[in-house]
């Protein structure tokens, strides 16, 4: 059983209980949930060497929970699970993952209207029997309705980052099969957008039949959907469709340029092949019948005259004009991060403390690190007000006295709220002493455009404001963007110097490329940050870093590309 198929029980569970109002158990349960998601190896490998022991050193799964994670490897099921299933023979994350719609309500609905998966509830609003219940509204029906349109909308897709681990190691595998002779996943993955359609694997080998017989036997595999020699479609256990095409060597190039897409690059190629009197497909650049290009990449670009083009660029943006001008910029690298400027600890939300964040920091290879903490009106995560912070502070400079020897930094930062007005919930005098200030919107999603932008405008203005969090506040499957002037937030981040973030959480991603561009045309500072809730998502950073690069955006760009000195003296200056 796969850590996927394991957490998906967990939060069922978890939900499960909640329905029961049954106490700390929902937590229990989220918690190893949480700790599994973000573990790196499989629980089962782990389990197989070293039993319920080595399964509690998950973060968050105790004596209880190795327990059931044995008995799920064992038996496929226990008991506590088979008996919420009869009870509630219902889809329930699929009912809760509607925004406004939790495991209370899920109860009620179940047991009023007999609702058991999505498509009950929305016949059910769309009747009018909603509003009919007791503490409910019209509004609610409304609302319900809203978000089961925007789970639709995702038709299927899936943030990347979420699925990136399982991904590459995949990758890795076709890899390593004997036949094989170079191997990468391409399409959507490759180009790092936000959202995966599909998985797109290409592989070069002499022998595409045992590849794809190879193929067939790995354990990702849930379901096959076709299979030929060159071409093998199946769906993976993770709920994603994969498709593995094998190639011969000399194709190589070609291939990966077209299976990469976008189809609007592709296009936009292939004319100016056309134009050349030339073909281009995917087995390769074509003067009448002789090949004259398609074993790399590289190649294929050189003969129609252009730079190479990174593919988190091809998306017939500009990107061919560029190349053919050698005007293409030169993007910020997958290891320039230097530190991190948005992470939660538990003083409020996180998991864990500053100084195992620290200590995870410095393994994942950075320099220094912001802790940035929510602030008071966020009371349901413990958000710190004046008193709280200025203790924080004092425990940061007990951290940073420790590591001294270390060329390793905390600094102290806060997420601080902003209100509905745009005023922030912390005192200026105690804003002027953290080395980094985040302001974000956390509520108050429905503003108008024009109040919304005003709003936000007004954090920036406040002096004491270096960063703006996940400016948009959407949740990538969960919850749209506010609205907002985009073109006026950046003339405002420009004038007051503030830098815009770009979340790099898989589900947040906020700022999104399109607007990453905007900033880099309008020579607005942006930082890349992991907003890690725990230790183990430090490797989110990499998103945030693809989204810069679908943005275009340099090292020049990103102040936490830069080492700490020269990043402190760009918040000073500003
Ligand atoms: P996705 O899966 O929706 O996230 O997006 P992609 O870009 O991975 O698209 P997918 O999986 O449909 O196809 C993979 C690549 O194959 C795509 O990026 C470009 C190429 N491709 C697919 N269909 C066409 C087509 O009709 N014309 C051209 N020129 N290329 C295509
Ligand atoms: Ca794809
Ligand atoms: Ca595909
Ligand atoms: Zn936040």
């Amino acid at each position: 059983m796969t850590n996927r198929e394991i957490l998906k029980i967990l939060r069922e569970i978890a939900a499960f209980f909640e329905m029961e109002g049954v106490s700390f158990k929902p937590q229990a349960y989220e918690a190893a949930a949480l700790g599994i998601e973000t573990y790196a190896r499989e629980a089962e490998e782990i389990y197989k060497t070293g039993g319920t022991d080595a399964l509690m050193e998950i973060p968050g799964v105790g004596k209880g929970i190795a327990g059931h994670i044995e008995e799920l490897f064992k038996k496929g099921s226990f008991k506590e699970y088979r008996d919420f299933k009869r009870k509630y023979p219902i889809d329930v994350l699929g009912l809760v993952a509607i925004e406004g719609v939790g495991p209370k309500m899920v109860k009620l609905l179940w047991e009023k209207l007999r609702v058991r998966a999505v498509n009950d509830l929305e016949k059910a609003a769309r009747a009018g029997k909603i509003r009919a219940l007791e503490r409910f509204g019209e509004k609610s029906e409304q609302k319900i309705l809203k978000g089961i349109e925007f789970l639709k909308q995702s038709g299927g897709r899936q943030a990347l980052g979420f699925a990136l681990a399982e991904i590459r190691s995949l990758e890795k595998m076709i890899q390593l099969f004997p036949e094989v002779a170079r191997a990468l996943v391409a399409g959507s993955v490759r180009r790092r957008k936000e959202t995966i359609g599909d998985i797109d694997i290409l592989a070069a080998s002499k022998r595409p039949a045992r590849v794809m017989e190879q193929f067939l036997k790995l354990p990702f595999i849930a379901h096959v959907y076709a299979k030929g020699t060159t071409k093998t479609l199946v769906k993976l256990k993770n709920g994603l469709d994969a498709d593995l095409r094998v190639v011969p060597k000399e194709s190589w190039g070609a291939a990966l340029n077209y299976f990469t897409g976008s189809k609007e690059h592709n296009i936009a190629l292939r004319e100016i092949a056309i134009q050349k009197g030339w073909k281009l497909n995917e087995y390769g650049l074509f003067k009448g019948e002789k090949m004259i290009a398609g074993r790399t990449e590289e190649e294929v670009y050189e003969k129609l005259g252009l730079r190479y083009i990174e593919p988190e660029m091809r998306e017939n943006m500009g990107e061919i004009k560029a190349a053919q001008e050698n005007k293409l910029p030169r993007l910020i690298g997958y290891s320039d991060i230097q530190g991190d400027l948005q992470m939660q600890t538990d003083w409020t939300d996180g998991e864990n403390s500053i100084e195992e964040m620290a200590r995870a920091a410095m393994s994942a290879g950075l320099r220094y690190i912001a802790i940035t903490d929510h602030t008071k009106s966020l009371a349901m995560t413990g958000g710190a007000d004046e008193k709280k912070l200025l203790r924080q502070m004092e425990a940061i400079d007990k951290i940073n006295r420790k590591y001294k020897d270390l060329k390793f930094k905390v600094l102290k930062g806060a997420e601080v709220n902003i209100m509905k007005n745009g005023t922030l919930d912390i005192e200026d005098d105690v804003l002027k002493k953290l080395d980094v200030a985040g302001a974000a919107a956390h509520s108050h999603f429905t503003l108008s455009r024009a109040e919304q932008t005003k709003r936000i405008i007004r954090a920036m203005e406040n002096p004491n404001v270096d960063i703006i969090f996940h400016l948009t506040t959407r949740v990538i499957h969960k919850r749209g963007p506010i609205e907002l002037d985009i073109d006026e937030i950046i003339k405002a981040a420009r004038r007051t110097n503030t830098v815009l973030e770009i979340d790099a959480y898989p589900d947040r991603l906020d700022i999104k490329d399109e607007y990453v561009r905007k900033c880099v045309d309008a020579g607005v500072k942006m930082a890349i940050d992991s907003d890690a809730h725990s230790v183990n998502h430090f490797k989110y950073l990499e998103m945030g870093i693809g989204q810069a690069r679908r943005g275009w955006a340099t090292r020049g760009d990103i102040i936490n590309a830069h080492p700490l000195k020269e990043m402190l003296k760009f918040l000073k200056e500003r």
